[in-house]
């Protein structure tokens, strides 16, 4: 009876660890404020991923390249508008580099989500890889498309028309390096790539806190009292 019990109770093992290693931080977003009373264009203003809100202010847009159906461009990814959407039948690699403008990105926020993607139908597994600082990829993570939360809006137009608009967000901490191993909360890295061929997005971000013009003030001025304390 051993034989069959080991074996059985090491896959359950093996499967608990996968999924912990893919679910740890990797969170439906839970509501977002887009739009007025649900009406397009759906300008995204905040996402709320369970206690944590981010506003627009603070969230950073990349530079998407990959394909997308006729008609339709893999770049409405890039702007706030939840109800532009890029279109893919089979359309490969989905790639966002240049977040915020910057060759590279890492963390500005601690422990919460730094990333947040949208998409139309909520039905797409989403297949995700670190573009790493010296361009190669990270190990590829699954998210399945269970892990989509519903905005409570709905793509209106053409292209996938009436299908629910649902969003989910992970943190660089969720992505692996080369080898598979999770990657630091000071890791730095070039990008993503979206390896679902079928992911129609609406939108991408990246959370990027840049310091208020008043904490600049106060770091200006105290290097100059600092300057003059030297002298
Ligand atoms: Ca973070
Ligand atoms: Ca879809």
């Amino acid at each position: 009876m051993s034989t069959f019990t080991r074996p059985a109770s090491m896959a359950m093992l093996l499967v608990l660890l996968a999924a912990g290693m893919v679910s740890a931080d990797i969170v439906p977003i839970t509501s977002v404020q887009a739009g007025v009373d649900k009406h397009t264009p759906y300008i995204l203003e905040s996402i709320t991923v369970g206690n944590y809100t981010i506003a627009k202010d603070s969230l950073a847009l990349g530079t998407s390249t990959g394909r997308a159906f006729i008609g339709s461009s893999i770049r409405y990814a890039d702007d706030f508008d939840l109800n532009t959407v890029a279109t893919r039948n089979a359309s490969g690699a989905w790639t966002v580099t240049k977040i915020g403008g910057l060759d590279t990105y890492s963390d500005t926020n601690g422990d919460a989500p730094d990333f947040f993607v949208f998409e139309a139908g909520m039905k797409d597994a989403l297949n995700v890889q670190a573009i790493l600082a010296d361009g190669t990829l990270g190990k590829m993570i699954t998210i399945p498309s269970t892990a989509w939360g519903y905005t409570g809006l709905h793509r209106r137009g053409l292209y996938n028309g009436g299908q629910h608009i649902g969003g989910l967000a992970f943190a660089i901490t969720d992505l692996l390096d080369a080898e598979g191993q999770a990657l630091a909360s000071d890791a730095v890295i070039k990008g993503l790539l979206f390896n679902s061929p079928h992911v129609d997005p609406t939108h991408f971000s990246a959370a990027m806190l840049v310091p208020e013009p008043a904490t600049l003030a106060i770091l200006g001025l105290g290097a100059l009292v600092a300057l003059r304390r030297r002298s």
